[in-house]
């Protein structure tokens, strides 16, 4: 396929994003803090019309809820979250095994979380909180630290700006914004961008084209070559930028064109909602990242910190989990630098992930009833030479058997979230 930028004017290193030693940190990686973060935090989720109804919406919420644009700047104006902890956040992080860390420097409502000198509409000169302090400073400070690398979303859509909605002033937005795509690069050395927003295609005045994508992918790569971005950077489709972004949902292995990243939400909101008290298990999380891992994905999980810049709770007990079961299982090969076995077809009973040539490792993670074997169905003629079920010291059986194999466990699941059954394999391949 063409790839992102190839064409005139190119002055990055065109590489392939499934093999180049640029992404080689993110393809390990595997897993991902997301967070939402911004002036709609501070509202968490819910807007009191004049009339005093209530509406209710996340980082939507002024275009959800019309909220005029002087009341949502009026509200900005308190927004004070005084005890966003970088450390505390990189912590949560770090004990859920998550090793990057894409933070929301710019969404749809235009609010930059830095202290951007391109306008005012910004943390630093638009609200109660301490001026002395940058989060983004923090952040990258304290990942740093952790050895977390950080990137920024930043959305190309603009609700607040009024430059972006008229064709005649869309120039003077785009230079702004490439200003402040500058200062983000220059001030912070990011990982990444996350771009978002070019796919707003039913608003006539979003006049973002393939081309308008190409040229921004060249910008930002000339500013720091070793940068990743995904692919909401134009409408290029495949083409665009390193890598994939399905959402809250995982795509059936194997995928083609690019590799890809999953984003979801840990309860139904990406941005805080204080009624949202919808959380997904811990079991069924770590189940999600074992799933995208062994479909060659990466696995992006968001979190919301509050009007006060504080982490729920309820979020980071369920990182913490995911953690706890990814420490348990020998630094979990089954993700870092796990993939796409292609040697398989996925089981009814779990997910099977692939660790360089040699091992498979099976999750088992809805056992068979009556204690039948697991079946194996292979896709390419391979052979199993061993196995063994981590953390414990139970026997496994396995059977040839039909289309592939039978693999018999001497005892049950070993915990609650999914049992882990390496498997040394010899292939073609
Ligand atoms: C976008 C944002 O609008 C949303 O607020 C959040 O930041 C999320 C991560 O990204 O939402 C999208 C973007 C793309 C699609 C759907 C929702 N899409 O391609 O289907």
């Amino acid at each position: 396929a063409e790839r992102a930028g190839g064409g005139p004017g190119t002055n990055y290193a065109v590489d392939d994003a499934f093999t180049s030693d640029r992404t080689k940190w993110w393809r390990q990686d595997r897993f991902g803090m997301f967070i939402h973060f911004g002036a709609y935090s501070n509202l968490e989720g819910e807007y009191t019309r004049p009339d005093g109804t209530v509406c209710r919406d996340a980082e939507w919420i002024m275009r959800e809820c019309d909220v005029p644009k002087d009341a949502y700047e009026k509200q900005a104006a308190g927004f004070n979250p005084a005890d966003f902890d970088a450390k505390a956040v990189v912590k949560a992080a770090k004990d859920a095994g998550q090793r990057y860390i894409v933070i929301t420097s710019k969404h749809h409502d235009g609010y930059a979380m830095w202290p951007t000198k391109v306008n005012k509409w910004n943390l630093r000169d638009h609200s109660s909180f301490d001026k002395r302090r940058d989060i983004m400073r923090e952040l990258k400070k304290e990942a740093d630290k952790a050895g977390i690398k950080l990137g920024f979303y930043y959305s190309i859509w603009d609700w607040h700006d009024p430059d972006f909605s008229d064709p005649a002033t869309f120039p003077k937005y785009k230079k702004r914004m490439y200003a402040q795509l500058k200062e983000l690069v220059d001030n912070y050395d990011p990982a990444m961008l996350w771009f978002d927003g070019e796919w707003d295609a039913d608003n006539p005045v979003n006049r973002w084209s393939p081309k308008d994508g190409a040229e921004l992918e060249t910008y930002v790569k000339g500013l720091k070559p070793g940068l990743l971005v995904n692919n909401r950077v134009g409408k290029r489709r495949v083409t665009d930028g390193d890598f994939g972004t399905p959402e809250q949902e995982i795509p059936e292995a194997p995928v083609d064109g690019q590799p890809w990243e999953s984003c979801m939400t840990l309860n139904g909101h990406w941005g805080y909602a204080r009624y949202d008290h919808d959380w997904k298990p811990a079991a069924e999380l770590t189940r999600n990242l074992l799933a995208t891992a062994s479909k060659g994905g990466n696995y992006l999980l968001n979190v919301g910190p509050d009007s006060k810049g504080r982490v729920p709770q309820e979020s980071v007990t369920r990182l913490r989990a995911m953690g706890d079961w990814l420490r348990a299982h020998h630094q979990s090969r089954t993700v870092y630098g796990a993939g796409y076995s292609g040697l398989v077809e996925d089981p009814e009973w779990g997910e099977v992930s692939r660790e360089g040539s040699k091992k498979l490792h099976a999750a088992v993670t809805r056992w068979p009833k009556d204690g039948a074997p697991l079946h194996l169905k292979s896709r390419t003629p391979f052979e199993i030479t061993g196995a063994r079920v981590l953390g414990s010291d139970q026997k496994v059986t396995v059977k040839k058997s039909g289309d592939g194999f039978d693999i018999t466990p001497s005892g049950g699941p070993v915990n609650d979230t999914a049992t882990v059954i390496e498997l040394a394999v010899k292939s073609a391949t």
